[in-house]
């Protein structure tokens, strides 16, 4: 027992004290949640209030001959004081976090946190959730402007990445439509229809207190230009019969802590979820692989076969 709290105490030391290591770098223990959120919200808040886009451009009243539809953001001032800004086109969505999902021990549970979103052309096309594959061409950056990370080119992207509020973010975005595809000439295509939408993220629902990269510092709000090509329903990323999205069993938006076994893969990237031996695909599936709905669930407890090492 004293060994125990020794133990406790050791951790506790190492963890919260701000000490200077052998590098003689100062380490600083990670900023609460319930702190940072507010004041990213306001720094967002005073971002949207104090920038526009080029709005103009997209209406087809206003559009320049030969525009690039490339998403131009600027401060609201000189010539330009008189525009909307960001706000005014912002929409939100609320989204609670807890800090063990940082990675963080500090206990705190469903701290609120707000995602702001501009939905710059709305496209033709459906809306991925959360969990699907989407074609995307995208340039992040921070609130200065900053780049850290873009593609200009089209790419077949996870939205269960890292950045949570990237992938809830792009699921607010409508995608084009493959008839809508059209050829460069060059390698490169558009989609003609394509939807396009800025979005402004709280660093909770970012890197935190971890740097992403050298470029992004720690607690930064970032912001995102995308532009959604297509999606691919239905993403089922371990191809074990479940959509991914139903493989967010506690229904929080968010893949990455649903783990039925606890072993090192996600459900929505485990073949076997509940790690009895047998593939969930078999335990869907009958003699000729067709997948039974409901999942079946053979001792009748409520949780099905896939999900309940006890039966198979
Ligand atoms: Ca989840
Ligand atoms: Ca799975
Ligand atoms: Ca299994
Ligand atoms: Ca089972």
């Amino acid at each position: 027992m004293k060994y125990r709290i020794l133990v406790s105490l050791i951790f506790v030391t190492v963890v919260f004290s701000c000490k200077k290591d052998d590098d003689g770098i100062v380490e600083v223990p990670p900023s609460l949640l319930s702190d940072v959120a507010p004041e990213d919200d306001a720094t967002i808040k005073e971002f949207l209030n104090t920038h526009f886009y080029n709005y103009e451009d997209f209406d087809e009243l206003t559009m320049p001959e030969g525009f690039d539809y490339k998403i131009v953001i600027d401060t609201l001032a000189g010539d330009n004081a008189g525009k909307r800004s960001l706000m005014e086109d912002a929409q939100s969505v609320k989204i609670k976090v807890n800090s063990d999902y940082l990675g963080l021990s500090a206990g705190e549970e469903d701290i609120e946190h707000t995602l702001y979103y501009i939905v710059v052309r709305e496209g033709g096309g459906g809306s991925p959730t959360f969990a699907d594959s989407t074609l995307v061409r995208y340039q992040g950056s921070l609130l200065n402007g900053n780049l850290f990370d873009e593609s200009q080119d089209f790419i077949w992207q996870e939205l269960p990445v890292t950045v949570r509020g990237y992938g809830n973010g792009v699921a607010m975005l409508n995608a084009g439509t493959e008839d809508q595809i059209v050829e460069n000439g060059d390698g490169t295509y558009d989609i003609l229809n394509s939807g396009m939408g800025i979005l402004v993220i709280p660093s909770g629902l970012a890197y935190f207190n971890r740097s992403g990269s050298s470029l992004i510092p720690s607690y930064s709000p970032i912001l995102f230009k995308v532009e959604l090509g297509l999606y691919v329903e239905d993403t089922d990323l371990d191809n074990d019969g479940i959509p991914s999205i139903e493989e967010d069993l506690n229904g929080n938006g968010y893949l990455y802590d649903d783990n039925t076994d606890e072993d090192s893969f996600s459900n929505f990237r485990d073949a076997d979820d509940d790690g009895d031996g047998v593939s969930t695909r078999k335990e869907i599936s009958d003699d000729n692989g067709n997948i039974i709905k409901p999942y079946p669930d053979k001792d009748g407890d409520g949780v099905p076969d896939y999900l309940d090492p006890d039966t198979n």
